[in-house]
């Protein structure tokens, strides 16, 4: 169960800046012990995104309402939203046939409804924009939608004849052979798929009102798949009139040694970092220690431009990172990130998977049936390939959203680290544990959180108004947590959990 009742409800998390600082103002009130000063309430900071990968756009909406604005949840976002070739496979929707707005994961209505709800419920809503090519598909066909096409023809949007596409004549079949050579990594195709002359003002501007169409119906931002393979400029050129604010993630994945770097892109807004994800794994299989210092250095973009993620759909199929298969493990990666300062988060949320081409759960007619959560999602559980994995519902990650919407952009106060765990506090406001080892952490660890007694927020906090913990707590004395953290787990706490 990861819902509770209502005297359980921990609603101080959702509370807007003002109404936070005023509860927890109450809250140092109400204990015997009080509050330090260095207690005062960050800004509630949203920043945590979630890809819901194939999920449909009503299963979202319901997610945004039920799940992601109550646990603090600030962004969405979605595979993409445009009419694709047929077929099971989860990577038609990375093929475009046209930019209408009809899927197998829904129709426009339905999107702007998923926008409507997700909005009210406080969660921004980014969509995947696939605007490097079209079809990978020698023979022609129809869309999703019933638009007729061939692999360098899409009446009515690009063709050929228009000059639309790059021939690149670099390499055998036209097809990216080497990423030392940034050319053919622009002009070249992508696994055949027909590559866009993205430096042609036709060609932007068709790309441009796509993005306009979506901003149209309230979407927020984008993620910009294979930017690596459209020059900055050109991403540059079609984003330019969208709307300020509007929120530019480009997919630029970072090889060692390439000439291309997700460096090169800064201007444009901000990159996914690959080096984090791989990091971490790397870390959790051998030494832990080092891991509070991830994100700095050269394989770093700057915080403020890193959209952080402990994997994605294609690393956790190509395996370069972690992902749900790693059980435990794989949670912690994901509590680490949310604990640290680097970054905006990214969450993944897909589905269980024997097949790295098998698509999700689909109807007689190939549309996506809406994903559920099951009763208990957690590292644990036992998934059938199809299964919604809901690693944003696991108990760690949705408490760690809500410690993180605590603890706001507060600096890193307290690090520590010994053996397989380490720990971190954040001002004065909230504190983690992390044992990657295989024997419990007992001991005490110098922490900068009030004296007081605190629930675990990862195993379901308190009631706001005191009582019993969900899960097991912990006591601060004398500027010092005493911790029992079992093998391969996490714990935190922070100042709105403390038992009053
Ligand atoms: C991406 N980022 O740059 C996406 O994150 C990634 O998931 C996309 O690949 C890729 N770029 C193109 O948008 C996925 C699959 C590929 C699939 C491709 C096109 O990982 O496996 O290729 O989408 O659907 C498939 C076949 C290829 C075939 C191609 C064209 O696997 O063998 O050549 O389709 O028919
Ligand atoms: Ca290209």
């Amino acid at each position: 169960m990861t819902h509770r009742t209502p005297p359980f409800t921990r609603t101080r998390r959702l509370l807007p800046t003002v109404a936070l600082a005023a509860a927890l103002a109450l809250l140092a009130g109400c204990t015997t012990s009080g509050v330090s000063a260095s207690a005062t309430a960050a800004p509630a900071v949203r920043d945590v995104g979630v890809q819901l990968f194939q999920w449909t756009w009503p299963a979202i909406a319901r997610e945004c309402t039920d799940r992601l604005g109550p646990a603090g949840y600030g962004w969405v976002l979605t595979s993409p939203p445009q009419e694709h070739v047929l077929g099971s496979q989860w990577w038609t929707s990375y093929q475009p046939v046209s930019y209408r707005l009809e899927s197998r994961l829904g129709t426009r209505e339905q999107l702007a409804a998923m926008v409507t709800a997700c909005h009210a419920a406080g969660v921004r809503v980014y969509t995947d924009a696939v605007v490097n090519h079209m079809t990978g598909q020698d023979a022609p066909g129809v869309g999703w939608a019933g638009s007729s096409y061939s692999h360098y023809d899409y009446p009515g949007l690009y063709s050929d004849a228009a000059g639309d596409f790059h021939h690149c004549g670099l390499t055998p079949g036209d097809d990216i052979v080497s990423y030392q050579d940034a050319t053919q990594v622009r002009t070249c195709q992508l696994s055949n798929l027909a590559d866009l002359a993205t430096e042609k003002p036709q060609v932007r501007q068709k790309i441009a009102a796509y993005l306009a169409d979506l901003v149209s119906l309230g979407v927020d931002g984008f993620r910009i798949d294979a930017a690596k393979h459209m020059a900055p400029e050109d991403i540059a050129a079609f984003t330019a009139s969208l709307p300020a604010g509007t929120g530019v993630v480009q997919e630029v994945i970072r090889g060692s040694g390439e000439p291309i770097t997700p460096e090169q892109y800064l201007a444009n807004g901000k990159v996914l970092e690959f080096s984090w994800g791989r990091d971490v794994k790397g870390m959790l299989a051998g030494s832990i220690g080092p891991v509070l210092a991830l994100g700095t250095g050269s394989r770093y973009a700057p915080s403020d431009k890193a959209v952080v993620f402990v994997d994605n759909h294609d690393t956790e199929r190509n395996r370069s990172t972690l992902s749900y298969r790693d059980g435990a493990t794989y949670q912690l990666a994901d509590v680490l990130m949310l604990a640290g300062t680097y970054g905006t988060p990214l969450v993944h949320s897909g589905y269980a998977f024997d097949d790295r081409d098998a698509g999700p759960r689909q109807d007689a007619r190939g549309a996506v049936l809406d994903a559920a959560c099951g009763a208990a999602p957690g590292p644990g559980a036992a998934l059938q390939p199809g299964d919604w994995v809901c690693q944003h519902a696991w108990p760690a990650v949705a408490g760690m959203v809500g410690w993180r919407a605590v603890v706001g952009s507060a600096a890193v106060v307290d690090t520590w680290s010994e053996g397989d765990a380490v720990a971190l506090g954040r001002g004065g406001l909230g504190f983690v544990v992390v044992n990657n080892g295989d024997s419990p952490v007992a001991t005490s660890i110098p922490t900068h959180l009030p004296a007081g007694t605190y629930c675990d927020v990862l195993a379901g906090g308190a009631p706001v108004s005191g009582g019993r913990c969900t899960g097991s707590s912990a006591t601060v004395k004398g500027g010092e947590i005493v911790v029992q953290v079992p093998p391969r787990s996490a714990q935190a706490w922070d100042v709105s959990a403390r038992r009053g």
